[in-house]
């Protein structure tokens, strides 16, 4: 057992919602809750119509849900525009003049951009879109710091129903290379570079590696000036974002679109080592984004919203972006490190821009706590209210610290479980109901119907672990995986019949509140971020010293889980240090930094079963460091154990 399991199942710490701040919440006691929930289950088609009239519509839906499972339809018949629905009908209201996005660039710069100049600068963009012949429906990737332009690019593609595809730029070359094949990019919007840990990280440079070999259907690379760092402009495929401006006007009409239309497609690790498209879709996206903001965040247009997750994860789609700009409210969004220039950033931007809701992960916080209680310590925190926490399980230590430091004792912590794939979140407190218990994700939130199951499809007892899923389709749940129906069918409704297997295990506790413990597949999260083990060993077995790899996943204080290789060399290759290190860097520029190996393992032989399968679980045994227990009657070879006990010196 984990540290942290052993933690969650010994916990019986209780925090209720302070009166003060139930009394102001749009969902003020659990009874409310309850009730809303139950309709949002058995009568789905009145609870979502009713949120629904919340989003602004050219043409009514005719039906709430059309359900060919797996395949879902939302809103059939509707249409409507996500980038009007988060700019156009703020407008001429009283947020028109109110900050939208807040930025803070790495170095320090700041800008401040109101709903009526982000509505203009997305116009325009879109007209630059148009401009370079960029069609409804076609797919771009964005691949950009975090900056406003990175949100514009988006709002500016929903605006004329061109399909993004955002790449994180922590990821590399052969990356963005995978993507635009498989998405069949006809463009690349980028920045010539962006700010991390006063380094600049060369984007364009990396965007140029990903096409240089030409074969795929990129036609136009829209550069940003960020970072004012040297690039290669390619004559006839790329051109300057300032430049094209300046024949552009500001008047781009919304372009109304199904329900059902493609919004985005965003890349996720799963079991194989091919990265899977998740397609989102117009209405049921929104709405999930917006709903959450309302009840989870329970935004208010006096709020100063942060959520610190880069707009190249779902996270910073639905909680940077959509959803709370569909709100009305003001998104902070800061460039660069936590820890840059010092480790007291985050505090200092929380205190100059009073900020009143923090989203943030745990691996941040844990972070956060190794650093000391100095650097929060030394800023004014009190305009904080609401607290959130999103990306893996947070042990019960750091939700207290968190909870005592950084929320001084008063502001409620919203644990949100949820995936690429659920578009927004599913199991969650509401911050004026929920009694909270420092390690779990309470409760599933409207619309979902989730549950532990065993192997048979059967919900287990309480505190019993099980398979997590969810018995009904939602609104902002995927639509398939980009090009591959029969892998989106396979991973996600084949597990059990009639169900969403979400990939995670789980268990609930005698009041049903849910306890994720984590990935039951072969995926890895490290510092919240998704990383397919498969993927890994794809990388490894492509460096030509290499014959056979296997990657499992370690205890990590502060990541999570670290990167584990186990490595056998090619005949005649010589394992030593140098190779070690050429393995890591190859593995950072095969899929990027996010999933650089923290320790490479050289063996003679891999353990396997008879039939060749790696025996996984005993990896995790000794990347752990701990002493190979349970079951080995199947390993093939027992003297292989001994051999494969030493560790990375
Ligand atoms: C939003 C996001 C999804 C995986 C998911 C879980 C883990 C996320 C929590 C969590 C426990 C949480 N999307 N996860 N949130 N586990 N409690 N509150 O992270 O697609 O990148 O990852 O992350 O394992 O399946 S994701």
């Amino acid at each position: 057992m984990s540290k942290n399991t052993a933690n969650q199942l010994s916990e019986t710490r209780v925090f209720k919602p302070a009166k003060e701040f139930s009394k102001k919440a749009r969902i003020q006691n659990m009874a409310q809750y309850r009730a809303l929930w139950e309709e949002s289950v058995k009568r789905p088609d009145k609870f979502w119509a009713r949120e629904a009239a919340d989003l602004c519509w050219n043409k009514k839906w005719l039906k709430v849900l059309d359900w060919q499972e797996p395949f879902a339809k939302w809103f059939v018949g509707g249409r409507l525009n996500v980038a009007e629905n988060c700019l156009d009908r703020h407008l001429g209201t009283a947020r028109q003049n109110k900050a939208a996005i807040i930025w803070e660039g790495e170095p320090g710069e700041r800008r401040v951009i109101t709903y009526q100049q982000l509505h203009r600068e997305v116009c325009l963009f879109a007209n630059v879109l148009k401009r370079n012949k960029i069609k409804k429906g076609e797919r771009v990737l964005i691949y950009m710091p975090m900056i406003p332009e990175a949100a514009i690019a988006m709002l500016a593609c929903a605006r004329l129903g061109i399909v993004h595809s955002v790449v994180f730029g922590g990821f590399s070359a052969e990356s963005i290379k995978d993507r635009v094949a498989d998405c069949g990019a006809v463009a690349v919007i980028t920045a010539d570079g962006g700010y991390r840990r006063g380094a600049i990280v060369p984007l364009k440079a990396n965007v140029d590696a990903a096409l240089k070999d030409g074969g795929h259907p990129v036609k136009r690379v829209i550069v940003f000036r960020r970072a004012g760092n040297d690039i290669h402009i390619e004559e006839g495929r790329d051109v300057w974002w300032h430049r094209e401006l300046e024949y552009v006007d500001a008047n781009c009409p919304p372009v109304p679109l199904d329900s059902e239309a493609p919004l985005f497609i965003l890349y996720t690790s799963g079991s194989t080592g091919k990265p899977k498209g998740i397609l989102h879709s117009t209405a049921g996206y929104l709405l999930g984004a917006h709903i959450s903001c309302k009840y989870v965040f329970d935004l208010r247009d006096d709020d100063v919203y942060w959520c610190t997750a880069d707009i190249g994860w779902v996270t910073g789609h639905s909680y940077v972006v959509y959803g709370p700009l569909s709100m009305g409210a003001t998104s902070l969004m800061y460039e660069g490190a936590p820890n840059w220039p010092d480790n007291g950033r985050f505090w200092k931007i929380i205190e100059e821009f009073s900020v009143s809701v923090l989203y943030t992960a745990p691996t941040a916080i844990r972070a956060f706590i190794k650093w000391g209680d100095e650097w929060p310590k030394k800023h004014d925190l009190s305009s904080l209210r609401l607290l959130g926490t999103v990306g893996e399980p947070i042990n019960p230590e750091a939700w207290m610290w968190y909870h005592n430091v950084i929320g001084g004792g008063r502001c409620p912590i919203v644990d949100t479980w949820w995936q690429t794939e659920t578009g927004g979140h599913m199991i969650t407190s509401l911050p004026g109901a929920t009694p909270t218990k420092p390690g779990t994700a309470t409760l599933p939130f409207f619309g979902v119907d989730a549950a532990v199951v065993d192997d048979n499809g059967q919900e287990v007892p309480p505190n019993t672990m099980g398979k997590l899923v969810i018995r009904k389709p939602w609104p902002s749940m995927l639509r398939t995986v980009w090009g591959d129906k029969a892998r989106y069918k396979k991973t996600y409704w084949s597990e059990f019949k009639g169900m969403y297997f979400a990939g995670d295990g789980a268990r609930r506790d005698k009041d049903g509140y849910f306890w994720i413990t984590g990935r039951i597949d072969d995926v890895l999260n490290v510092a919240g971020h998704r990383i397919g083990t498969a993927e890994v060993e794809g990388a490894l077995v492509s460096h030509p010293a290499v014959a056979e790899a296997a990657v499992v996943g370690r205890p990590d204080e502060i990541k999570g889980q670290g990167v584990v290789c186990f490595v056998t060399v090619k005949q005649g290759v010589k394992a030593d240090y140098a190779l070690r290190d050429a393995l890591k860097k190859h593995v950072r520029t095969m899929i990027g930094p996010v999933a650089t190996p923290d320790e490479i393992r050289f063996a003679e032989v891999l353990p396997k079963t008879r039939s060749g399968k790696i025996m996984r679980r005993l990896l995790k045994q000794i990347a752990a460091g701990n002493a190979v227990t349970g079951d080995t009657t199947t390993l093939e070879d027992f003297s292989i154990l001994a051999k494969l006990g030493s560790a990375e010196d």
